[in-house]
């Protein structure tokens, strides 16, 4: 099995796009590390189809699939891990119905957040949105200060998240995240295998 705290290096969260299948396994080619399923508005059995389909894609590439908010749709395809925000259903409940085993990555936007988060069970924090975005209309902010912060009193990995791209990159690094997700810098990029490649190259070094 896949240890998804131990590939979070290069995330890309993947929204409802237009042949997002295409343009997922490109990402993949590139070399992201982990992919998150993120339909906002899907109904449930476009979400779970959708969501078989990318588990095959991930299962090829030896990457793991993470679920956003859907416990229900991770237990259900036995994804790699559940990903939830602040504003989803509570830890302990996404823990009871994915079971003991997934991986739950948790949302947060504060150092209170942060630290409840880990106790509870947390595989890893995504901490953001760090920069202006334009794939999430209702983000919270998080200063790279509370960053820092959080880095300092948790000791789970951390996914730094929020309008991430060559030009902010070079701005979180110094806080050395676990791992960088990314929408529309790979998504929206041309060429996403080639944005893949380039962004997985300055993070490996
Ligand atoms: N959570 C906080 S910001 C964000 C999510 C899902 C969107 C990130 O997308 P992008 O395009 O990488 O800014
Ligand atoms: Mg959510």
């Amino acid at each position: 099995m896949l240890h998804l705290p131990d590939n979070l290096r290069l995330y890309l969260v993947t929204d409802d796009r237009p042949q997002l299948l295409a343009r997922t396994e490109a990402a993949l080619r590139g070399g992201v590390t982990c992919v998150q399923l993120r339909m906002k508005h899907a109904s449930f059995e476009a979400f779970l189809e959708r969501a078989r389909e990318m588990k095959q894609l991930c299962q090829t590439y030896q990457v793991p699939f993470i679920i956003n908010d859907r416990a229900e749709i991770a237990k259900q395809i036995k994804a790699d891990g559940l990903h939830i925000g602040q504003k989803d259903l509570a830890y302990s409940a996404a823990r009871r119905i994915v079971g003991s085993h997934c991986p739950i990555g948790v949302s947060v936007h504060t150092v209170e957040q942060a630290i409840k988060a880990e106790k509870e069970g947390a595989a890893y924090l995504g901490v953001g949105s760090l920069f202006p975005t334009s794939s999430k209309s209702d983000a919270d902010f998080v200063s790279l200060d509370t960053l820092k912060q959080i880095k300092e009193k948790v000791s789970i990995p951390i996914v730094v998240i929020g309008g991430i791209n060559e030009k902010t990159l070079p701005s979180v690094m110094p806080y050395q995240p676990d791992g960088v997700a990314m929408i529309s810098a790979i998504l929206s990029s041309d060429d996403p295998e080639q944005a893949a490649r380039h962004f997985r190259q300055q993070l490996d070094r």
